[in-house]
């Protein structure tokens, strides 16, 4: 059967880098289009994700999926031929779906408050990443993956925001080495896996192009 799979996306997207990881490790090659957010959303994307106009969208076969970890679980169901990515047992997969929601409501829009404030304000959102990073590294605990053994649905989730940690920090002020060593391990575990080390930008790369929205933004 040919397949046609397209990924609408923006390379510096936490959430399209999940569904990028979730392809590779599947194996299955698919047209990449890259959305240029800053300067205005397509209109194949406001076709594709006309709710939220968003990406990523993965669009298999001329029908659009849209929301990140949505499309990861869509991915795992579809090409299920390898490398399973939800845990087979149902509390393992209800927990990691609710650790994964916790850094969909969490980390973007703390992030978002602690880089778009100042003074007083901008301590108290930095306070708050940093606690939720502490969070999920006490629900890491001395585990090698979220997963176990094994890298899952969870790691999966929230490996892409490693690529953006330097911005954090530097943004921040703070080192997530110095408070999160646990947590950096494991993200260094994640590396060593060809699917994600080939798919993470570069840290500076992920900086220099916050710096270029900022400007964009006071505009
Ligand atoms: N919950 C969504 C979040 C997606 C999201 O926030 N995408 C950003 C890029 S990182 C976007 O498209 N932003 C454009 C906008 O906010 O209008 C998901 O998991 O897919």
């Amino acid at each position: 059967m040919g397949e046609e799979v397209v990924l609408l996306d923006a390379w510096a997207s936490m959430f399209g880098m999940r569904v990028r990881i979730a392809l590779a490790e599947k194996g299955v090659s698919y047209d990449y289009k890259e959305e240029y957010l800053i300067k205005g959303k397509s209109p194949f994307l406001l076709q594709m994700n006309p709710i939220h106009k968003k990406v990523p969208v993965l669009i298999h076969n001329g029908r659009p999926i849209c929301e990140s970890a949505i499309i990861v679980e869509y991915i795992d169901e579809v090409w299920n031929h390898k490398n399973p990515i939800m845990p087979s047992d149902p509390y393992d997969r209800a927990q990691a779906r609710f650790w994964v929601d916790f850094i969909d409501k969490k980390i973007y829009e703390t992030w978002r408050k602690m880089w778009l404030s100042e003074g007083e304000e901008h301590e108290t959102w930095k306070k708050e990443l940093i606690s939720i990073f502490k969070q999920l590294e006490e629900t890491l605990g001395d585990k090698a993956f979220y997963g176990g053994d094994t890298f899952g649905f969870l790691d999966l989730g929230l490996i892409p925001f490693y690529s953006w940690f330097y911005t954090f920090e530097t943004y921040g002020n703070f080192k997530m080495e110095a408070e999160c060593p646990k947590l950096i391990a494991w993200a260094k575990r994640c590396m060593q896996r060809d699917t994600v080390s080939k798919t993470l930008p570069d840290e500076k790369k992920v900086y220099d192009h916050v710096l270029a929205m900022r400007k964009a933004l006071e505009k």
